[in-house]
């Protein structure tokens, strides 16, 4: 052996490469074994009302009502007269979870003690809907994301904000598109009723201030998490299992009439549907597959825990594994680097399709999100 050869082997400061402030969302390198998620649990639930304000109860949970085969709803039956649209103009953030935290923090468990509530047992609280588009980050080619971190009591808040591109395209919307976007929300009023024993009515005003969400802890690897999601409904079965188990998603689709609408179907559909399912442990999607004029002409149930099988027949199509090991390996990046411990400091992560993930850091800026209420609420 010469001295050559051994200098070589010898790590050296430089060979050391320096930790990245960004973030690779290259598929490839998130191809490795299916990381620990463990099953979601129902720690509570809150209702949005028809002006969208809280409660901390199910008062807006809703029942799902097995449709014909082949029902010919009209989606767009009371989009000009029965529709009560929410403002989309108001940002409501993370507030809603705030406000589910607070009122049941004697029942969340702290980091300190089992008795208390301060500090807070979780590393992230966030929307589900947030934790989707991070799993699906490495397939969108489309749209990319912006989301504010800020760490308080060592615990991470993740909340969306809204793109520029984003908001043009809100603003810009056709009314080719507006009407379809109420398709989604008249569907679920064929399928739902209010009471285990009543009917849908389908006569009534759709108002899309109302909500029931779930909140839900669980653990992806290290990361604790605890997040709330929008459910559709739930089965009335009283033997059904206890949710998540018996909550059922609701969703509408073009009809599929070609082998390549199937192949979109399956490449670009299903990976948001198993995202955004799989989070909170929802087991079933039932979709309303709908002509261009808003009718549905069949109606049809895919089980979450078995799409990644439907898919596996498609040429390159989108992974499970890649999808949770890239929001795994996100959320490492942001426990690494958004280190200072303050409401008023905002870690801003931003993604644009084809790039990796980059981030800067804002003081007492438009970007805070975490309201003096609850500062003061969660200070001990
Ligand atoms: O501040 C924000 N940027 C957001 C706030 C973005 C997304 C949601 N939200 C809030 C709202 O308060 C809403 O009540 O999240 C709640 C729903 O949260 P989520 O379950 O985490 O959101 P997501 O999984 O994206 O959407 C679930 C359902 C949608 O159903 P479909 O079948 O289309 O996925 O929630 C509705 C919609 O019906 N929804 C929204 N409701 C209110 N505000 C929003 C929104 N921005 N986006 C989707
Ligand atoms: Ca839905």
């Amino acid at each position: 052996p010469t001295n050559h050869h051994w200098h070589q082997s010898s790590a050296t400061p430089e060979q050391t490469p320096p930790r990245s402030q960004t973030l690779c969302t290259r598929r490839e390198a998130y191809e490795r074994a299916f990381p620990l998620y463990k099953q979601p649990v129902e720690v509570g639930c809150f209702s949005l009302d028809s002006q969208r304000r809280f409660f901390n109860d199910s008062r807006q949970m809703r029942y799902y009502v097995e449709p014909d085969r082949s029902p010919n709803f009209d989606l767009s039956d009371g989009y000009r007269g029965r529709y009560v649209k929410r403002d989309e103009n108001v940002k409501e953030k993370l507030d809603h979870i705030l406000r589910w935290i607070v009122a049941n923090r004697s029942k969340l468990k702290s980091k300190l003690s089992p008795d208390a509530s301060c500090p807070l047992d979780f590393d992230f609280v966030t929307w589900r809907g947030h934790l989707t588009k991070l799993l699906t980050t490495p397939y969108e080619t489309r749209e990319g994301w912006l989301l504010a971190v800020t760490r308080f009591n060592d615990t991470l808040y993740i909340s969306e904000v809204e793109t520029e591109a984003a908001r043009r395209e809100r603003e810009n919307r056709p009314e080719r598109n507006q009407e379809m976007m109420y398709w989604g929300y008249k569907f679920e009023q064929y399928m739902c009723a209010d009471k285990t024993y009543s009917e849908p009515d389908p006569s009534g005003v759709v108002n899309t201030n109302e909500a029931f969400c779930t909140v839900v802890q669980t653990r992806l690897t290290d990361h604790k998490l605890l997040f709330s999601g929008e459910v559709d409904c739930r089965d009335k079965d009283p033997d059904a299992p206890p949710p998540p188990a018996c909550y059922v998603e609701l969703k509408t689709s073009a009809e599929i009439c070609t082998p390549k609408q199937r192949s979109n179907f399956h490449r670009f559909k299903l990976l948001k549907w198993w995202a955004q399912s799989f989070l909170p442990g929802v087991p079933r999607v039932v979709a309303g597959f709908r002509d261009h004029d808003g009718i549905v002409v069949s109606v049809e149930t895919f089980q979450i825990s078995k799409i990644s099988q439907l898919i596996k027949n498609e040429y390159n199509c989108w992974k499970p594994t890649v999808c949770m090991n890239f929001c795994c390996d996100f959320l490492s990046f942001v426990k690494r680097e958004a280190t200072e411990d303050n409401p008023s400091v905002v870690y801003l992560f931003s993604w644009e399709p084809h790039k990796d993930v980059t981030y800067s850091v804002h003081r007492d800026s438009q970007y805070s999100f975490l309201p003096d209420w609850y500062i003061k609420e969660m200070t001990c």
